[in-house]
């Protein structure tokens, strides 16, 4: 489709120019010449620049149960390598947490870049599983980024292709393109275990950061909007809002070191740096956030705002420098009933 329509833009640019030719006097030809050498010089810059940023993931992950006694299911990543435009391979690893964690593992990936990633399934299959036609393939489905009919992530019922899912006894792997204007906070998601809505509910989530290739990120200094560099950022904090709580994981910058922070967590930091919030909503309840004493740009408006309505989900990613001690919080009036709230605390 894409292809088709290239070659018949190229094939009709190509006439035009054609008529040009055959109509237009000589000093015209030499104007023509100039245009396109511009063309083809802007255009290698472009193809160059593309190639320059991209960076090969290579990412085995696998889904369990996170306790015997309990109904959870977490993922876990049991290898993450990165190979830059040099050809050089870098295991992060390291970064992840051991153990299965909800939210699941944080994939940063730069626009630009390619991920191939290799699902293994550990869920074991209940007893009564033939019984009651459940699926218990697992599956990732992602959001925001490029992927092919393949990597859908979701059932052949759904995709009328195939079923896209890991068993216990067989891997699955997708292939997810961060292609340029894809930079965002995305999430990913179980779409096969049980139903085509997956295991979302017992835990089956987890984000996909794709760091724009500007490598800036807009914050808010003194009531004017001002990027600084996204090697600023000292921390990352990610938190699902669900219906009653927030749920996060913590991202340490200068190590890339991923911490399960679980529910209403307590937030560390360093006063005088930058930090990240990435809010992803889940669940059907709206939600009202705050973190007073702070403001920051809003994405969208690209206005400076002290709060946010967030509803089903809605995302909100934001970046401010740490000042005094705040408290994050939903003070919608089921937010404030469930006591959604938790503690900012900033290290002089
Ligand atoms: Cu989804």
């Amino acid at each position: 489709m894409n292809r088709n329509f290239r070659a018949e833009f190229s094939a009709s640019a190509d006439s035009v120019l054609c008529t040009r030719r055959r109509t237009q006097s000589i000093r015209y030809y030499s104007e023509w010449i100039t245009i396109t050498g511009i063309l083809v010089v802007v255009s290698f810059f472009f193809c160059a620049g593309n190639v320059a940023a991209q960076n090969n993931h290579r990412i085995e992950m696998y889904a369990k149960k996170l306790l015997p006694e309990y109904e959870y299911l977490a993922y876990g990543i049991l290898r993450h390598e990165v190979t830059d435009k040099n050809g050089l391979t870098t295991d992060i690893t390291s970064r992840y947490s051991a153990a299965p964690i909800i939210p699941g593992p944080t994939i940063v990936m730069d626009e630009g870049d390619v991920a191939e990633i290799t699902l293994y399934s550990e869920v074991p299959i209940p007893d009564n599983a033939a019984h009651v036609d459940l699926h218990e393939n697992v599956s990732l489905h992602v959001h925001g980024v490029h992927y092919d009919i393949v990597s859908d992530g979701t059932l052949k019922y759904i995709n009328l292709f195939q079923d896209e899912g890991a068993k216990l006894v067989q891997s699955y792997t997708y292939r997810w393109n961060a292609a340029y204007g894809t930079a965002g906070t995305w999430a990913y998601h179980d779409h096969n275990m049980h139903t085509h809505n997956g295991a979302e509910d017992k835990g089956l989530y987890g984000t996909l950061i794709v760091n724009p290739a500007s490598r800036t990120v807009p914050i808010n200094q003194g009531g004017n909007i001002v990027n600084v560099p996204l090697s600023s950022i000292a921390k990352d904090y990610i938190l699902y809002v669900i219906d009653d709580a927030f749920v996060g994981t913590e991202i340490d910058n200068q190590t890339g070191q991923q911490t399960p922070i679980w529910v209403n967590p307590a937030l560390f930091a360093q006063a005088g740096t930058n930090v990240r919030f990435h809010l992803i909503a889940m669940g059907t309840n709206f939600h009202q956030f705050k973190l007073p004493g702070y403001s920051w740009p809003d994405p969208v408006t690209r206005t400076i705002i002290e709060e946010k309505a967030i509803g089903p989900l809605e995302k909100h990613v934001f970046a401010i420098t740490t000042g005094a001690n705040s408290s994050y919080m939903d003070t919608s009036f089921e937010g404030r009933a469930q006591n959604m709230v938790g503690s900012f605390n900033v290290n002089p």
